[in-house]
């Protein structure tokens, strides 16, 4: 993608990124339905899909052109990853905005060709905007994000995680996770998987590792964490797949191959 190209786009969803923020914090200060989806935990509300609508009617009058992966149905039917496309998470943690009013996050990915062109991960409460744009590194607000340490170490590390691997246990050998999180040094669960790709980009955790993401769960992230040399791969260690569900490891390279040879066994 042509360099004045990406920086249209990127000024573009930057400024939706914040209004649609905006208008999240007064929506959710009024009462505002609330929908499961695929099971009773499974939340979704109106105002995750009008903020979706929001983004999905500003990117066809501008970019009539560009395609869009996301979330709560006002997307496109995508069956490759040709031309630009726009991944895109209206709410990221949508159980965390119902329940805590609080750590969720708007993810937007863009990707020209399947190449990782701009991303932005938005915390609405805490205003919070981490960005990337390729080739150019990662920012927290006007903050450049430092590259990752390489010398970090399993033992050392914080690990982000969350109770999938519990539910699934029939798919993991959850003894060697078990072993994980002893032996690293503690593990957090942030509810939102924006977020926790953010935190591994931003070094304040060094890895996230999941049973189950879908595209707009890590789109942003993905190539935030490129950005500052961090790496996203599936559990067996193939590169992700951005038309389907993915199990997800984003992390500090240099404990990538530890927690993948010694912690993941499939049963
Ligand atoms: P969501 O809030 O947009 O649904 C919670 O651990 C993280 O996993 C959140 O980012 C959440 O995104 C995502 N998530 C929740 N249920 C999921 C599912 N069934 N498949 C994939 N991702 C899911
Ligand atoms: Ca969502």
């Amino acid at each position: 993608m042509e360099t004045t190209i990406r920086q249209n786009i990127f000024e573009n969803a930057k400024k939706w990124v914040y209004e649609a923020g905006k208008r999240i914090r007064e929506q959710m200060q009024h009462e505002f339905q609330i929908n499961t989806k695929s099971n009773v935990n499974d939340l979704v509300t109106e105002i995750d899909r009008s903020t979706e609508q929001f983004f999905a009617n500003q990117i066809r009058t501008t970019y009539p052109s560009h395609y869009i992966i996301s979330e709560e149905g006002f997307g496109d039917k995508i069956n490759d990853m040709n031309g630009t496309i726009w991944i895109i998470d209206p709410i990221d943690g949508t159980m965390n905005f119902v329940h805590q009013k609080r750590n969720f996050a708007i993810s937007i990915g863009i990707y020209h060709n399947g190449v990782g062109e701009i991303a932005l991960i938005y915390n609405v409460i805490d205003d919070v905007l981490y960005t990337a744009i390729k080739g150019e590194g990662a920012y927290r607000n006007r903050d450049r994000l430092p590259q990752l340490k390489q010398d970090v170490q399993l033992e050392t590390s914080i690990l982000a995680m969350n109770s999938l691997f519990a539910c699934e246990n029939r798919r993991v050998n959850e003894k060697k996770i078990q072993q994980l999180i002893i032996d690293c040094r503690g593990t957090r669960s942030y509810g939102s998987a924006a977020l926790e790709f953010a935190y591994v980009a931003e070094g304040i955790i060094d890895a996230y590792v999941t049973l189950r993401l879908s595209p707009w769960d890590f789109g942003a992230g993905l190539i935030l964490v490129r950005e500052v040399g961090g790496e996203t791969i599936q559990l067996d260690g193939k590169p992700v797949n951005f038309l389907q569900n993915n199990t997800i490891l984003t992390c500090n390279p240099a404990i990538r191959q530890r927690i993948l040879t010694d912690y993941i066994e499939w049963k």
